[in-house]
């Protein structure tokens, strides 16, 4: 397949103005974004990707998840679309790049083709897949893994947030339920471009990364049940402390994850004691286990010794404890083809580049399911996500633009 000459790059400028767009929709309190998904600002955030990609000429297709697609049309319109694209959905304390990188990239792929006058076989389909975080409605990447067929489209509906809201009722509240059946559109190829969220690319001096596989992920949610009492009249020897409980358990985490150094990764971001009065022993707490490795017996080794530390400390201290495993996804191998387009890519346009596993879980890790799938990453400063001082610069932007840009165009075959 033809590629694209080498100087045909995105228009940088235009890229960073949609992000910083973007970025102005759910705004955070320390500069970066709080646009859960199915809020309000997720919405706003939705209307105007929608806009914009009208504004370039494309149609807009929404399935029954609310998962977007906007699509370019090919030269031959029976060929299977190649799909390129993210999500808009941020974490709490998010930042302005997690995700949005990758759907306006998609976007500034399509503005480029126009600006070029270029013709491609294939019709090319920007995607905003929905609820990629997690955070709000568990497990992250819920609708692309519907898409996939890994979850059931009405367990999903019935997802809940911490406010007994669930995920099909706010999906219909802000009027982005398509009707298009998920998971009916076939792909050529699938390709997402998305932030590091970790320190590699940056140290290494590397513009590119050329993401080879993807780690697997484990979330067990841990409910430990005790008593609550009076945190100044009850004797030390009566109290049945589920906040101790679960301190001891997070202790095991951390050894159990440093025990498979230096690949292996453990904590818990979410984490909930009962009733959280300052003068009551909690009797309960809920949190949940994110262990991560690139190999599947790792993730099931930290999990066994997970649950069976758990009952241990439990049982010495007379609590009840229950194990709910409320996410996951083995690791990931990626197409080996759509890596080569984007490793021959990062070549012809002369920037450094680098095979990387990534480190944090992606809607591709689904997708790469049911299609030939692959990622490009840019470093982001310090590594640092997840956290509204996330940042990278323009350069990184344009060299992870410029390489998509070019892995799918040569994927979707130039109509000269
Ligand atoms: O959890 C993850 O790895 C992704 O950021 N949702
Ligand atoms: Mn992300
Ligand atoms: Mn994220």
């Amino acid at each position: 397949m033809a590629a694209p000459a080498a100087n045909m790059t995105i228009n940088a400028d235009r890229l960073w103005d949609s992000l910083m767009e973007m970025a102005k929709i759910g705004p955070g309190v320390a500069g970066g974004n709080n646009r859960q998904t199915l809020t309000d600002a997720d919405a706003e955030g939705r209307a105007l990707f929608q806009r914009w990609c009208e504004e370039a000429g494309c149609t807009m297709g929404l399935d029954t998840m609310g998962n977007m697609f906007a699509r370019r049309e090919g030269t031959d319109p029976d060929a299977l679309p190649v799909y390129v694209g993210s999500h808009l959905d941020t974490q709490p304390t998010g930042g302005k790049y997690d995700g949005v990188l990758g759907v306006l990239g998609g976007l500034e792929l399509i503005r480029t083709l126009n600006d070029l006058d270029i013709k491609t076989k294939h019709p090319i389909v920007v995607t905003n897949w929905t609820n990629e975080e997690g955070t709000r409605f568990a497990p992250a990447m819920l609708s692309s893994g519907v898409f996939a067929g890994v979850h059931e489209q009405d367990w999903a509906y019935a997802r809940e947030d911490a406010e007994g809201k669930s995920f099909g009722d706010e999906l219909v509240r802000i009027g982005w339920k398509g009707d298009e059946e998920v998971g009916a559109r076939k792909m050529h190829a699938f390709f997402e471009l998305h932030i590091e969220q970790g320190p590699i690319l940056e140290a290494e001096g590397i513009d590119v990364g050329v993401v080879t596989h993807g780690q697997g992920l484990s979330w067990t949610q841990v409910t430990v049940t005790g008593k609550d009492a009076h945190t100044g009249s009850t004797p030390m020897p009566m109290r049945k402390n589920a906040g101790l409980a679960m301190a001891r358990i997070l202790e095991k985490v951390e050894e159990i994850a440093l025990s498979h150094a230096p690949h292996a990764v453990g904590a818990a971001g979410h984490i909930d004691v009962y009733p959280n009065s300052r003068n009551v022993i909690p009797g309960k707490a809920v949190f949940t286990v994110d262990f991560r490795s690139p190999e599947l017996a790792v993730i099931k080794d930290m999990e066994a010794r997970l649950k069976a530390a758990a009952e241990e400390i439990c049982k010495h201290m007379g609590l009840e404890v229950a194990f709910e495993k409320v996410g996951g996804f083995d690791p990931v191998a990626f197409d080996e083809g759509c890596v080569s387009a984007i490793r021959g890519a990062a070549e012809r346009l002369g920037y450094s580049h680098m095979n990387i596993i990534s480190g944090a879980g992606h809607d591709a890790c689904w997708i790469n399911r049911v299609a030939p799938t692959a990622m490009v990453m840019c470093p982001c400063v310090d590594g640092l996500s997840h956290n509204e001082a996330e940042e990278i610069s323009k350069d990184w932007a344009k060299a992870g633009a410029d390489v998509l840009f070019h892995a799918v165009v040569e994927t979707a075959e130039i109509v000269e």
